[in-house]
């Protein structure tokens, strides 16, 4: 009996390490690079990986890629906003805002780059775009790896989101979102 309590008393602070201990998600590699794809099928819509942990400092080369049958939008940022109909609509506090000018982003072909509802590289796509504040990389289906490179600065250190609200909130809903991790060096 003593030993099978013993023997609990391990498993159970193991299982406490392992929720605690580290942070859980994909990081860069070597390079820099990390890929991000955006999923959608009847089950729901993600981004694979949903989670991924970026250090302070580091120069990160994201990768955006769209496997789906939709367009899809990546925008990174906190506390959700919702529209008068009560669906997600974008992010308050937006990531990459402070440094919008030290971001070197490659469009794929037909993607585009919007900041605070205003095209800033890539390709108008002239339909109505989504109006959300912030930085945020459009991706139509088929378009390919779109590029973001950053240095990731000191001050984001924390917990962010990134998310995908098109089709008025509904790929948000439907699982279009994950976390970003920060940490410190
Ligand atoms: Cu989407």
């Amino acid at each position: 009996m003593k030993r099978y309590m013993l023997f609990s008393a391990i498993t159970g602070f193991a299982l406490i390490l392992a929720a605690c201990g580290g942070t859980q998600g994909a990081t860069p590699d070597a390079s820099g690079t990390l890929t991000i794809v955006q999923e959608d099928s009847e089950q729901g819509m993600n981004f694979a990986p949903d989670t991924i942990v970026l250090t302070a400092g580091q120069k990160v080369r994201l990768v955006i890629e769209n496997n789906g049958a939709k367009d899809h939008e990546f925008m990174i940022g906190r506390n959700l906003m919702y529209n008068d109909a009560g669906a997600p609509d974008g992010f308050e506090e937006d990531f990459f805002m402070a440094m919008a000018d030290q971001i070197n982003a490659q469009p794929a072909m037909g993607a585009m780059v919007m900041m605070n509802g205003e095209v800033m590289g890539g390709m108008d796509m002239g339909e109505e775009m989504s109006d959300h504040m912030g930085w945020m990389l459009v991706s139509p289906t088929g378009s390919g790896q779109s590029v973001i490179e950053f240095t990731v600065p000191e001050d984001v250190v924390g917990e962010w989101e990134m998310g995908c609200f098109e089709d008025d909130g509904t790929h948000y809903d439907d699982g279009m979102h994950g976390k970003v991790i920060v940490v410190a060096p």
